[in-house]
């Protein structure tokens, strides 16, 4: 299949937003592996980012998590990013590492640890006010181990009076992303565990919040390109957590464990033009780099949702409703593979020469020598909040 370079221009406009705890030491539940040259502050996060940036072009904005990422002051932080080329992106909030929050927070039978857990992302508001970041983004770790230990039911209520209370304190331009998990912490079951849970969450709340989908927390076999087209028929599909997993939530390099979901994915995505800017989806990576490089795990990660969003591109969309419409069931799916089966890497590479970033952005990563650099001046890393 040739390749038509028009049909990638949405490439062009095309971002995928960074994590600041990419960039931190992590680890398993079993040991955090130190490795060198890891950042000491938020400061440090995103001088590594703006490599990631500088590099693919392509990630100009960078996640923070509150407290991992608290500092003084948010105003030089956001500056920072600015004369990096990056911009501060979504407010991520925790929920998971206080003692008071073991039974759960924003759903916790006692009033008290809710208003604790509310005012925490009254916190992270203020944080947004500081930074200009329009996205709130809340993981809720609640759950149960043990039938019966707490109400299903009362908890949902709690849950939704707790988000009612965060959603009131919205500026006009945020957004509440809610993200949902299906397991673990709590393994008998998570507060929410599935889309529907969020999104009916968000239909509560009002147009503001929206739903984000993180490709690891899903039960296995689950069909999240179903999901994907439904909240975005819905006008509720407000983020991605990119990452890839064989098991869990396994975190590893997006695409990794498998391009062809990843494709189909992105193909969910083009059939409702949501790669636009103006589809206010953000495409987010949310990896934790255990055993490779870390700047270069994030660079992959870009390049590999480039290169699945180009397949995706170029699906030949006429043909392809064509072969449907006439009930070719063989044809459409060819159609479909055909694109997902263009090795589409030098073309990539000639878009990357042509905007003046080099072919091959890893290789340029190896040959710049920050990473010798930041081996040399930085001792004792952070940790990435993960096991600290
Ligand atoms: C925990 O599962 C988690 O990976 C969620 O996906 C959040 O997005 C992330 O941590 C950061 O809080
Ligand atoms: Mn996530
Ligand atoms: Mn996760």
């Amino acid at each position: 299949m040739s390749i038509d370079p028009a049909a990638l221009a949405d490439l062009d406009t095309f971002t995928i937003e960074v994590p600041s705890w990419a960039y931190g030491n992590s680890g398993t539940r079993f040991k955090v592996f130190a490795q060198p040259g890891v950042p000491r502050d938020p400061f440090e996060k995103l001088a590594d980012a703006a490599q990631v940036n500088a590099l693919t072009g392509a990630a100009p904005r960078v996640s923070l998590h509150i407290p991992w990422d608290l500092v003084d002051d948010f105003a030089k932080l956001s500056a920072y990013a600015a004369d990096l080329g990056l911009q501060l992106g979504a407010i991520n909030s925790n929920l998971f590492q206080d003692d008071d929050y073991m039974l759960g927070s924003l759903t916790h039978p006692e009033k008290r640890v809710r208003d604790k857990a509310i005012a925490h992302h009254v916190q992270c508001i203020d944080v947004m006010r500081s930074t200009g970041s329009t996205d709130l983004k809340l993981w809720l770790p609640d759950g149960l181990n043990y039938p019966g230990q707490d109400s299903i039911r009362g908890r949902q209520d709690r849950l939704a009076d707790s988000l009612q209370q965060i959603y009131a304190q919205l500026d006009a331009e945020h957004r509440l992303l809610i993200e949902y998990k299906f397991f673990e912490p709590a393994f008998y079951t998570m507060d929410i565990p599935d889309w529907g849970t969020s999104l009916l969450h968000c239909l509560a709340l009002g147009p503001q919040a929206q739903v984000v989908l993180d490709t690891g927390h899903h039960a296995p076999g689950t069909n999240i390109e179903f999901i994907v087209a439904q909240l975005l028929r819905q006008n509720r599909l407000g983020a991605f957590d990119f990452n890839s997993r064989f098991y869990a939530d396994d975190d590893l390099i997006v695409g990794a464990a498998d391009p062809f979901q990843l494709f189909r994915i992105l193909f969910e995505i083009v059939v409702q033009d949501a790669q636009k800017p103006a589809s206010g989806v953000n495409f987010m990576l949310d990896q934790c780099h255990n055993i490779e490089p870390k700047i270069q795990g994030q660079i992959r990660s870009v390049l590999n949702v480039q290169e699945a969003l180009a397949k995706a591109l170029l699906v030949d969309r006429s043909e392809l409703r064509a072969a449907q419409e006439r009930g070719d069931v063989l044809g459409a799916n060819g159609v479909l593979m055909d694109a997902y089966n263009t090795d589409v890497r030098e073309a990539l590479a000639d878009r990357r020469e042509a905007a003046g970033l080099p072919r091959d952005p890893i290789a340029a990563y190896r040959a710049s020598g920050y990473q010798e650099k930041i081996n040399a001046e930085r001792v004792g890393g952070t940790q990435a909040g993960w096991g600290a």
